[in-house]
C-alpha cells in the first residue's frame, strides 16, 4: 500500500514538468522488414490494414451474435472482430452477477418451463427493433431453441430484461424476427409435438401434433413483450424452422419454411428407418405464408381459441379466412429471406443446389383468382410452385441463409455442402462470385442485410467448422467467423475470428452510431425492472434492519469502501444485503462477493443489486470488491460475522492493531498538505486548458471534484478529533482524507493524459 503511494504521488509530482510519455522505439523496423520476418504478402498487409482499428479508435458496426449453447450474446465490433461483451440471457453468468443476484434471478425465473429452473439455452437468432424496416438500435430479441424461450435485451444497457416462455410449444427454431415496426415478433416451432402438457402417443401424430406460429406482441414504451396480446396460428406438424416477415408491398405477411412434411417419426431403435431418412424422401416441403395482420383482427373479433390461456387460431378457421396458404419449396429448405423491397422471398434447399426466389406478386395474384393447386391434408390450400417463382438459381450445393448487399438485386447465400459464399443477382438470376470459406458455412450476415437498408461493405461468414485454422486447443474447436470485404466486384476474405463460447447459429450488425447506450443509472436503479429500486439507499442512510429472523441491509458503496463494513448476524436468520453503487465516474463499477456464498453482484454506476442468503453455518465471511476500482481496492473489504445459535457475548478482549500518537497525525497531515499542493497543480494544468470542451475530462473534474469534497468532509473529521486530542481516531481520518486525494488525483492524471493526446489548447496563463 506504501509502495503504491508513493508511486502515485511521484507521477503527481512529474506532472507539473510536463514530461510527456510518448515512445520513439516505434520506428526501428520498416513495414518490409516487418513483413519478411512475419512472412507476410501484400494481400496479407491489405487485409490486416482493412480490419485494424487503431488504439483508442472505434469499429463502424457492432455485432450481436447469438451465442449458441452458452445461451448468451456476443458482441463484436466490425471490422476489427474484437469481442466487445457478452451478454447473458439464459444463463447465468458471474461477471455481470447475471443469476447470482435477486433482480437478474427473478428475470431468469420468468423463464421457468412447468415450474423449473431451466439454466440451459441454446440461443438461436437475435434480431433489432426496427422502424419502418430500418434498424432502430433500441432493442434485441432472441430465442431459446431448446425450449421455446424468447428474451428482449435492452440496448440502452446491455441486459436482459424479459423472458417469455411460449405456452403451446415444446421447442422452437424459427425466431426472431420482427415486423417492420417491431409490433411483433415471431417464432415458428421446430419439432412438432402436442399443444397440451400431455402424454400424446406417437401413433396419434397426424391428428394430434402441431406445429404453430406465435406472434408476440411487443410494447415499445414499455420495453416489454405483452403475453396477453400474443397469439399463435396452428399449423400442421410440419417441422417449421425459419421465418421472416413482409415488408413494403408485402407488409402485413409472415413466411416460414419447413421440413420433414412427411410427417415421417422414427424409432431406430425398433428397426425403423432414422428421421434423417424419412424426412427427406419428398423433393418439396412446404413453405408457409400467413397475413398476420388479419389473424391479429381474428383474435380481436374473438375467432381464437384459448389454449393453455393462449389465443391460437386453429387451422380451419385460418383456412376458412384466408390467411393461411401453401407453396411448395426446395427439398429439405432451409432459410427464408425477404429482399429489402419486400417484393421476393428466397428459400434454398439443403438438399438441392438451388436458391428459389418467390414472387409476392405472383402468390397474391394466384390467392386472388383463388388459382390452387390442392390442398394439404389439413385443408391447407397450396399455390403452384411454378406459378409463383419468380426465378430459380443454381447457387451450389447445399444452400442454406440469404443476405442483401447495398447494391440493388445483388445477395450472398452460404453454401454448407461447397463451403463457400456465392453471390449472385437475385433480379436477373445469375451467378456473380464465390469464396471458399473455412469451412462449411451455416448462417452469413451483411451489415442491417435484412432490413430495408442494407450498409453492404463487410460480410461475416458464421462457419461451423474450424478444424485447421488455429492452434490447436483440445478436441473441442472454436467456432469461427470469417470478415469477408464485399465493397467490391470480387469477395476478399479478410480475417478468421475464434469464438470459444457456443455455436454462434446468427448475427446481425448495426451501425455503430445508431447505439446510445448509458454509462450510468438513476441513482438507487434496479436495472431488470427499469424502476427506482424499492430497496435504495442513500449515502448516509445505510443501515441494518431486523424483523424476526430476516435481516435487511442496507448498502452502499463508493471508493474504496462498503458501508457497513461489517454485519453480524445470527445462524438461521435470512440475510438480504441491498448495495446501491453511489459512482456517477464512468466504468466504476464495483463487485461484492461474499465467501461461503454464490453472491456476486456487478454494481455499475447508479445500480442497487441485491443478494440473499441463508446464514446458516456460523462463522467468519470476508466481503469485498471483485472489480479493481482504486488503488485502494484490495481494502475494499468487509466481514459477515454468523453467531452460532445460543452464543454467550463474553468479556473477551482483543487489542487492536496499531495505536496511533501525535506524531503519527502530525505526519498524515503534512503528507495531506504537500498532496494537496501536488493536486493544485493539476487541477491549474487543467483549468489553463480549454477543458471543457473534452466532455471526457468534463466528466473526470465532476469526478475529482467529488472526490475532493470527500476530502474536506473528512478533514474535518480529523480535525475534530485532533481537537480533542484523540490521535488514533484524528490519524485514521487524516489517512482517509489522503485516500480520498489520491483518488481525486489519480483521475486528475487521467484527464491531463487525455488532454495532452487530444491537443487541448492553454487558454490561460
Ligand atoms: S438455422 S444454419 Cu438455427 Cu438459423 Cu440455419
Ligand atoms: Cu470497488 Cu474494487
Amino acid at each position: 500500500m506504501k509502495r503504491i503511494s508513493k508511486k502515485l504521488l511521484m507521477a503527481l509530482v512529474t506532472v507539473g514538468f510536463g514530461l510527456s510519455a510518448t515512445g520513439s522505439a516505434w520506428s526501428a523496423e520498416s513495414l518490409d522488414d516487418v513483413m519478411k520476418r512475419r512472412g507476410l504478402s501484400q494481400k496479407d498487409v491489405l487485409s490486416a490494414a482493412k480490419t485494424y482499428v487503431p488504439t483508442g479508435k472505434r469499429d463502424e458496426f457492432l455485432a450481436f451474435s447469438s451465442g449458441g449453447q452458452s445461451g448468451q450474446l456476443i458482441v463484436y465490433g466490425v471490422p476489427s472482430m474484437r469481442i466487445l461483451k457478452y451478454v447473458a440471457v439464459f444463463t447465468p453468468e458471474p461477471w455481470q452477477g447475471y443469476g447470482f443476484d435477486d433482480e437478474s434471478k427473478a428475470v431468469l425465473a420468468q423463464g421457468r418451463v412447468n415450474g423449473k429452473d431451466i439454466l440451459f439455452g441454446d440461443t438461436h437468432h437475435p434480431a433489432i427493433s426496427e422502424t419502418n424496416g430500418v434498424y432502430d438500435g433500441q432493442y434485441l430479441f432472441i430465442n431459446d431453441k431448446n425450449n421455446p424461450r424468447l428474451a428482449v435485451v435492452d440496448l440502452s444497457d446491455f441486459e436482459t430484461k424479459q423472458i417469455v416462455v411460449n405456452p403451446i410449444m415444446k421447442s422452437e427454431h424459427g425466431g426472431a424476427f420482427v415486423t417492420p415496426n417491431t409490433e411483433y415478433v415471431i417464432e415458428a416451432a421446430q419439432y412438432p409435438a402436442p399443444f397440451a402438457n400431455e402424454y400424446v402417443p406417437l401413433s396419434q401424430f397426424n391428428e394430434k401434433y402441431r406445429g404453430a406460429v406465435t406472434y408476440w406482441k411487443f410494447d415499445r414504451k414499455e420495453g416489454r413483450i405483452v403475453p396477453s396480446e400474443s397469439f399463435s396460428v396452428e399449423l400442421p406438424p410440419y417441422s417449421q424452422d425459419l421465418s421472416d416477415f413482409g415488408k413494403g408491398p408485402s407488409d402485413g405477411w409472415s413466411f416460414t419454411n419447413s421440413f420433414c412434411s412427411e410427417r415421417y417419426v422414427g424409432g431406430i431403435e425398433k428397426g425403423r428407418p432414422p428421421f434423417e431418412a424419412g424426412c427427406s424422401q419428398k423433393d418439396t416441403d412446404f413453405f408457409h405464408m400467413v397475413n398476420w395482420r388479419k389473424a391479429a383482427e381474428l383474435v380481436k373479433a374473438g375467432k381464437a381459441k384459448k389454449i393453455n390461456g393462449h389465443d391460437v387460431i386453429m387451422m380451419d378457421t385460418a383456412v376458412k379466412e384466408g390467411i393461411l396458404f401453401l407453396i411448395p419449396e426446395p427439398k429439405s429448405p432451409h432459410g427464408m429471406d425477404v429482399s429489402p423491397d419486400g417484393k421476393l422471398m428466397i428459400v434454398s434447399g439443403k438438399l438441392d443446389s438451388h436458391t428459389y426466389v418467390y414472387s409476392f406478386e405472383k402468390m397474391m395474384a394466384l390467392i386472388k383468382a383463388k388459382d390452387f393447386a390442392g390442398k394439404d391434408p389439413y385443408g391447407i390450400p397450396i399455390l403452384d410452385l411454378k406459378k409463383s417463382l419468380h426465378t430459380q438459381v443454381q447457387v451450389g450445393l447445399g444452400p442454406l441463409h440469404t443476405q442483401y448487399d447495398s447494391k440493388p438485386c445483388v445477395a450472398y447465400t452460404s453454401i454448407y455442402v461447397d463451403s463457400q459464399v456465392t453471390k449472385w443477382d437475385y433480379c436477373e438470376g445469375k451467378v456473380l462470385d464465390k469464396l471458399s470459406i473455412h469451412y462449411n458455412i451455416g448462417h452469413l450476415m451483411t451489415m442491417e442485410g435484412d432490413s430495408v437498408t442494407p450498409q453492404g461493405k463487410y460480410l461475416v461468414s458464421l462457419n461451423k467448422l474450424a478444424i485447421d485454422r488455429f492452434n490447436p486447443v483440445g478436441p473441442l474447436h472454436p467456432q469461427n467467423h470469417q470478415l469477408i470485404d464485399i465493397s467490391g466486384d470480387k469477395m476478399e476474405l479478410l480475417y478468421d475470428m475464434p469464438l470459444p463460447l457456443g455455436e454462434p447459429h446468427y448475427a446481425v450488425a448495426i451501425k455503430a452510431d445508431k447505439l446510445k447506450p448509458k454509462i450510468r443509472y438513476k441513482s438507487g436503479w434496479n436495472s431488470r425492472t427499469d424502476k427506482r429500486h424499492k430497496f435504495r439507499t442513500r449515502p448516509g442512510k445505510e443501515r441494518i434492519e431486523r424483523d424476526g429472523n430476516k435481516v435487511r441491509v442496507f448498502m452502499t458503496t463508493i471508493r474504496s469502501h462498503f458501508t457497513p463494513e461489517i454485519i453480524e448476524v445470527n445462524e438461521g436468520d435470512e440475510v438480504t444485503i441491498h448495495v446501491t453503487n453511489l459512482e456517477r465516474a464512468e466504468d466504476e463499477t464495483h463487485g461484492f462477493a461474499i465467501s461461503g456464498t454464490n453472491a456476486n453482484l456487478s454494481l455499475e454506476p447508479g445500480k442497487t443489486a441485491s443478494a440473499t442468503i441463508k446464514a446458516d453455518t456460523p462463522g467468519v465471511f470476508p466481503y469485498y470488491c471483485t472489480e479493481f476500482c482504486s488503488a485502494l481496492h484490495l481494502e475494499m473489504q468487509g466481514y459477515l460475522l454468523v453467531q452460532p445459535k445460543g452464543y454467550q457475548k463474553t468479556s473477551v478482549k482483543g487489542t487492536e492493531g496499531t495505536i496511533y500518537k501525535k506524531a503519527d497525525y502530525d505526519k498524515q497531515f503534512k503528507t495531506n498538505l504537500s498532496t494537496q499542493g501536488v493536486i493544485d497543480t493539476v487541477v491549474g494544468y487543467i483549468t489553463a486548458r480549454n477543458y471543457q470542451d473534452f466532455k471526457p475530462v468534463v466528466a473526470l473534474v465532476e469526478d475529482a471534484t467529488e472526490q475532493l469534497g470527500f476530502a474536506a468532509n473528512t478533514r474535518k473529521k480529523a480535525e475534530g478529533f485532533a481537537a480533542k486530542k484523540d490521535w488514533h481516531n484524528a490519524t485514521l481520518w487524516a489517512g482517509q482524507w489522503w485516500q480520498y486525494q489520491v483518488k481525486a488525483a489519480d483521475i486528475g492524471l487521467r484527464a491531463k493524459t487525455y488532454l495532452d493526446q487530444h491537443g487541448a489548447k492553454v487558454i490561460k496563463k
